[in-house]
């Protein structure tokens, strides 16, 4: 794309951001407690979103953590405080809501899991579009073990994800699920010594197409997931008819016809 190159450096309490033209990087930094999301990091991570909405350009966010954990899991310490039912609720619908946040961005999103992925940790995860683990990675949904169950939305994407009964293995022992056996279950998109920067090169080889249709493919899936097919195929028609009215449209085609490289403008 023909953009200026951005760079951005914000430091959190608990998370930086960074932004290096079309990549934005979000990296977790609470690694004494293996990154467990307390409820400041929750309201940290809710900003991510119009953040990178405010960096022009940027099209592909990587979220990864510092140390030996991705994100261990909803802030155990934290959790064992609440004592009713509505404080539970609403700690669930909080986590829900910054996650939800995450999978409506129009960006795509990768989890670069760099190390433990568990419970809301890996629930964060799901709430991206791909998945790249480490081969040292561990993933799971163990909160059975804890006397609860996952609250930030693991019950309904990993089965939308993997299936019911893969889901229900996992959900139901909450053991620690190795980077390969991920990879077969489909829970994670690639494995490799280096995450992160597998995860770099999956949105470099991913922001070459065309900006608009990266974002319309996504809406179309996303949309589509949740609706009876005929309405489904109806999405993707629309959103088709409206990916045909772009430039980038235009551009792409006659590039093939001309045997050159896109040059994309978001337009
Ligand atoms: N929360 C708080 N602190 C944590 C967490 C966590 N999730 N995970 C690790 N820590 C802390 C440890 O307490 C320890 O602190 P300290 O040094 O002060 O004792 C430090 O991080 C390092 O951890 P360990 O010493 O345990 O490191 P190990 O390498 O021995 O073990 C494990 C690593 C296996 C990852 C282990 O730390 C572990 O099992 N962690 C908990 C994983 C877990 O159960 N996660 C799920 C949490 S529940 C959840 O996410 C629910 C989401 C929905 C909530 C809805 C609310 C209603």
């Amino acid at each position: 794309m023909d953009i200026e190159l951005n760079h951005e450096h914000m430091d959190f309490e608990h998370l930086t951001f960074e932004v290096e033209g079309a990549l934005a990087l979000v990296t977790f930094r609470r690694p004494e407690a293996l990154n467990a999301l307390s409820r400041d990091v929750l309201f940290e991570l809710a900003e991510i979103p119009e953040l990178v909405a405010e960096q022009e350009g940027v099209q592909a966010v990587i979220f990864t953590g510092e140390g030996k954990a991705f994100v261990a899991g909803a802030d155990i310490a934290e959790i064992a405080g609440i004592t009713d039912v509505f404080a539970g609720r609403e700690f669930s619908l909080l986590g829900q809501d910054v996650f939800t946040g995450i999978a409506s961005m129009p960006q795509v999103t990768i989890a670069a899991i760099n190390g433990y992925a568990l419970g809301g940790g890996l629930e964060l995860a799901l709430a991206c579009d791909l998945r790249v683990a480490s081969t040292k990675a561990k993933l799971g949904l163990p909160e059975v073990g804890l006397g609860l169950i996952p609250g930030f939305g693991g019950t309904q994407r990993l089965p939308r994800l993997i299936g019911v009964g893969r889901a229900l293995d996992l959900i139901l022992t909450g053991r620690h699920v190795p980077a390969e056996e991920a990879l077969a279950l489909g829970l994670v998109n690639r494995v490799d010594e280096d995450a992160l920067g597998a995860a770099k090169a999956l949105a470099k080889e991913i922001t070459k197409n065309g900006p608009i249709a990266l974002s319309l493919a996504k809406e179309a899936v996303f949309r589509g997931i949740d609706v009876p097919l005929p309405e489904a195929l109806e999405i993707e028609a629309d959103l088709f008819g409206l990916v045909t009215q772009t430039g980038d449209f235009k551009e792409g085609t006659k590039a093939f016809l001309e045997k050159r490289k896109p040059n994309f403008k978001g337009e």
